[in-house]
C-alpha cells in the first residue's frame, strides 16, 4: 500500500533503526541524517518516514509531508549555519537524474560556494 515501508528499501530501514545511520533531526514526519557520500560540508537527507518512491508521488500523495520536508531542510541548515552564505535543496527524480534510492529525499548541501548549472 502507498506509504507502507518496503522491505527492500534501504531508507525504510534507516527509519526503522535497522540500519545506522547519523540522524541529525527527527520528527513524527521525517528523518533527517548525514549522507554516507557527502558533496559539501554539509550534506543532509531529509525523508519522509512513509515510504514514495520519489518527491512528485509524495507531494501528490501527502502534500503535508512534502511541506514538512521543506521545512526541516531549513531547520538543517539552520543548524549547520549556513543560512546567511546560502544552501541548495535538491530532490533528484528519476535515474536520469541522478536518483539512485527510490525512496523520496532531499539533499541539504551547502557549507562551500555552489556553482550553476549543477552537473
Ligand atoms: O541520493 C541517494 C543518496 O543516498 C546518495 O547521496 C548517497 C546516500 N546514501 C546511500 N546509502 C546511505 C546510507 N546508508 N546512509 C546515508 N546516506 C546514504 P540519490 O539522489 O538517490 O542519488
Amino acid at each position: 500500500m502507498a506509504g507502507e515501508p518496503q522491505a527492500d528499501c534501504l531508507f525504510c530501514k534507516i527509519v526503522a533503526k535497522e540500519v545506522p545511520a547519523t540522524i541529525v533531526q527527527e520528527t513524527d514526519t521525517t528523518v533527517a541524517f548525514r549522507d554516507i557520500n557527502p558533496q559539501a560540508p554539509t550534506h543532509v537527507l531529509v525523508i519522509p518516514k512513509a515510504h514514495y518512491p520519489d518527491a512528485a508521488s509524495l507531494a501528490a500523495a501527502e502534500p503535508g509531508i512534502a511541506a514538512d520536508i521543506l521545512r526541516e531542510a531549513r531547520a538543517v541548515a539552520v543548524m549547520d549555519d549556513i543560512v546567511d552564505k546560502g544552501y541548495r535543496v535538491v530532490f533528484n527524480t528519476g535515474t536520469g537524474a541522478g536518483q539512485t534510492v527510490f525512496h523520496a529525499h532531499a539533499h541539504v548541501l551547502g557549507g562551500r560556494g555552489l556553482n550553476w548549472p549543477p552537473g
